[in-house]
């Protein structure tokens, strides 16, 4: 685990959720081993056999038992969201949203709400890489006093699809092709672009997709979106729209795609790590919750559609509200009891929280208990401690597989005298959820509305809010994708959709395929509603009005702080330790984590023959787990060091991948031994200007504080121009 100065590992906080678990969570501590009827077990390593060298007794209930349970210890995995890791934490609100909600834990500022959040990628199996180019997962359950509350959302703001109805098809094009099983956790492949290009409506998410937020830097810097509009209603009935938004207190940061898919292989669960130790660092990750609240009166006053979840709402137009923090502070006891086992589900609300029409939502509303029932074998899941509510659950639902309560009396009906009538009705004044009475009256028709055919404003909204950083990543993103795509076709359709998003965007992206931009062509299938089909697209483009939206970039996100950054120190035996110590001392200062990297593990030995421990060899590491490099000063370890190909190969690959690489002035020589030694100024003493990111100094306090700057800036773009890196 990274080294942090700081001790903050004493983790006690019993929210309600965490007392409600306790009596479940079990330690085998100073315990005599037992069978599950506690019988204690005197060898349960030797199976009972005629003979020590004989046949095995089917007798042997302690061999049966122990190997049954193991045969049976697997669930079906999620069918989306397989991949995936969870905390538990608090949620407490800042003030009161008393004139829009009635919900309870977003009324009263004095409730500590507990929560327990999983995140996730989508596409991979459970056994998967955490870096995959994906969308995450970004679900929160929300203990409340009113029941669970579940806020089932993603990474980005906007989904592939209008309606649930075409989710089997999304999901069955990303996962692996059913004849081979290829490729795990990935979309660049035949079948994903395939449907992509036939689904004009997915142009908007796929931009999200192919930009950098598909490949966050942790969990704990990503937003995270409810996505669908939903519904606020007070206590006078009154009905707002809401969407809900969750701001990472650390910034919004992304990794390079070639960094993502080298961390792939160093270490595949880079991001649960991530989350794990910096928790157990005492490092507690915190999100802002944000809401955007639209009057039911302004419903039609968009160039869109509320209720369509291809479309977010730019915040120019309807500013984020904060209204609270949540922060994650413990980690899970159980990987399975608890992250493998917890069920979500978006139609989880409370009184004051309600749905919209938005047919993706409606679906979903459908799919989530549906999919629970099979993954967790049966219909009382909910009695799963993780899944139960902290209040009481009273109604005449019955019996099941593995029904943990015992319900007394012989009334499971109702209306009923017998049991007194019980358990009541609640009505409005006791907290009874009424569902919000919205007048419908339409024709049933399987169709979709007109007001969801702007397939492509907000694509281009979201290409032009971003930087050119941001903007080059997208155009090697969808070029990596569709080079891996072999049929043409669908590659020349990809080509005719991104150009109706942004010609510069296509033209790039077909000079790297070797393509022509071609005309787009309308698929004919039933994205498009039957009455007056257009069948070209010129018939449906639409322009936002709003040019940019600078929310969409993360390139205006927070870049003062390193808390939590993990830094490679590089050392060999020899090193001056006072250019370690100062170093190290001044990034705990800033609440930033350090490993020291070596030629080999155990101690090296200082320049005043102190020994120092090492965290991990050449080997071991690598820099694209890391944030930034340190090289300090020593002459003997800046020879060795200059000497070490490993080493040397570690600080261009930090170079490639745009990250603060700093150096003592007297380790300059290091540096100088790696492809980009032309960018390091030839005297210190005269230098002209200096390559950002890249820091040199004599002076170990100027050098701490310029480094610690660098770090927060979090990655040097402009390096990738130079694109000639041996790393
Ligand atoms: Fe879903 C899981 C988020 C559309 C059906 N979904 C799942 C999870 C997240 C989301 C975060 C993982 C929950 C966990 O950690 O256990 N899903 C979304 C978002 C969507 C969305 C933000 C669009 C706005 N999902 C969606 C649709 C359907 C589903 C349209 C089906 C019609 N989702 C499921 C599911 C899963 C699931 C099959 C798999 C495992 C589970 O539910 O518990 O029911």
């Amino acid at each position: 685990m990274p080294k942090s100065k700081k001790d903050n590992s004493s983790k006690k906080n019993e929210s309600t959720k965490i007392n409600d678990l306790l009596p479940d969570i079990q330690s085998n501590e100073d315990e005599l081993l037992t069978t599950n009827q506690g019988l204690k077990v005197n060898d349960d390593q030797n199976s009972l056999k005629a003979g020590s060298r004989g046949a095995t007794l089917l007798e042997d209930f302690i061999l049966r038992e122990k190997i049954t349970h193991f045969d049976h210890e697997r669930i079906p995995e999620r069918i989306v969201h397989a991949r995936g890791t969870a905390a538990h934490g608090i949620f407490r609100l800042y003030k009161s949203l008393g004139d829009v909600t009635k919900a309870g834990f977003l009324n009263d500022t004095s409730i500590e709400t507990p929560v327990f959040v999983r995140f996730s990628t989508v596409a991979g199996s459970r056994g998967s890489t955490d870096l995959a180019r994906d969308v995450r997962g970004f679900a929160v359950k929300f203990y409340t006093q009113e029941g669970n509350f579940d806020l089932v959302g993603n990474n980005m703001p906007v989904f592939f699809i209008q309606d649930a109805i075409k989710f089997p098809d999304l999901i069955h094009a990303v996962k692996p092709e059913p004849h081979n099983e290829i490729p795990q956790a990935a979309s660049a492949h035949e079948t994903f672009w395939d449907f992509i290009s036939l689904m004009p409506e997915s142009t908007h998410m796929i931009m999200w997709l192919m930009s950098d937020r598909a490949i966050p830097r942790s969990y704990r810097m990503m937003e995270g979106f409810g996505v669908h509009t939903f519904r606020f209603i007070n206590e006078k009935g009154d009905s707002n729209f809401v969407k809900f938004h969750w701001k990472p207190l650390l910034g919004v940061h992304s990794v390079a795609w070639d960094e993502a898919q080298n961390i792939s292989g160093k270490d595949p669960d880079f991001h649960r790590r991530d989350l794990w130790e910096a928790i157990e660092n005492g490092a507690f990750p915190e999100w802002e919750l944000g809401v955007q609240i639209i009057p039911e009166a302004d419903e039609h006053k968009f160039e869109f559609d509320l209720l369509d979840p291809t479309k977010l709402v730019p915040e120019e137009l309807v500013p984020v509200q904060r209204i609270g923090k949540m922060t994650l502070n413990r980690n899970p006891e159980n990987f399975f009891a608890e992250t493998e086992q917890v069920a979500f589900h978006v139609g989880h609300v409370v009184p004051g929280i309600d749905f919209t029409n938005d047919p993706l939502l409606q679906g979903r509303l459908f799919s989530y208990t549906d999919t629970q029932l099979l993954r967790l074998g049966g219909p009382n899941f909910h009695e799963i401690p993780i899944n139960r509510p902290v209040v009481p659950i009273h109604n005449n639902q019955r019996d099941g597989h593995m029904r943990q309560q015992i319900n007394s009396g012989k009334v499971s009906y109702h209306p009923n005298t017998l049991g007194g009538g019980c358990p009541f009705q609640a009505g409005m004044k006791d907290g009874g959820f009424t569902s919000y009475a919205e007048r419908i009256d339409a024709k049933k028709i399987r169709e979709r509305s007109r007001s969801f055919f702007d397939h492509f404003s907000q694509a281009t909204l979201f290409f032009n809010s971003q930087s050119q950083p941001e903007k080059d990543h997208i155009v090697d993103a969808f070029s990596f994708e569709l080079g891996k795509v072999n049929t043409q076709e669908i590659r020349v359709r990809m080509l005719g959709i991104l150009s109706l998003v942004d010609k510069s965007l296509a033209s790039h992206v077909a000079r790297k395929l070797g393509l022509n931009v071609p005309k787009p062509e309308m698929p004919i299938n039933k994205s498009i509603p039957a009455d007056g089909d257009p069948t070209e697209y010129e018939s449906i483009i639409a322009k936002s009005s709003l040019e940019k939206s600078d929310a969409l970039s993360m390139m205006g996100t927070k870049k003062d702080s390193i808390q939590t950054r993990c830094i490679a120190i590089l050392v060999a035996d020899g090193v001056n330790e006072m250019s370690v110590d100062a170093m190290t001392n001044a990034l705990t200062e800033q609440g930033a984590t350090y490993q020291l990297v070596a030629p080999h593990q155990g101690t090296v030995m200082s320049t005043n023959d102190k020994e120092i421990a090492i965290d991990q060899s050449f080997l071991t590491a690598a820099s694209v787990l890391f944030d930034a490099v340190y090289v300090p000063g020593g002459t003997n370890s800046v020879v060795s060091l200059e000497a070490e190909p490993d080493a040397i190969h570690f600080i261009n690959e930090a170079y490639k991948h745009c990250k603060a690489i700093a150096a003592d002035a007297d380790a300059m020589q290091v540096l100088k031994a790696t492809y980009f030694s032309k960018k390091l100024p030839k005297d210190l003493k005269n230098r002209k200007k200096e390559e950002e990111g890249l820091i040199i100094e004599n002076d170990i306090a100027v050098l701490t504080k310029s480094f610690i700057k660098a770090v927060a800036a979090h990655r040097f773009w402009h390096r990738e121009k130079a694109r000639k890196v041996p790393a």
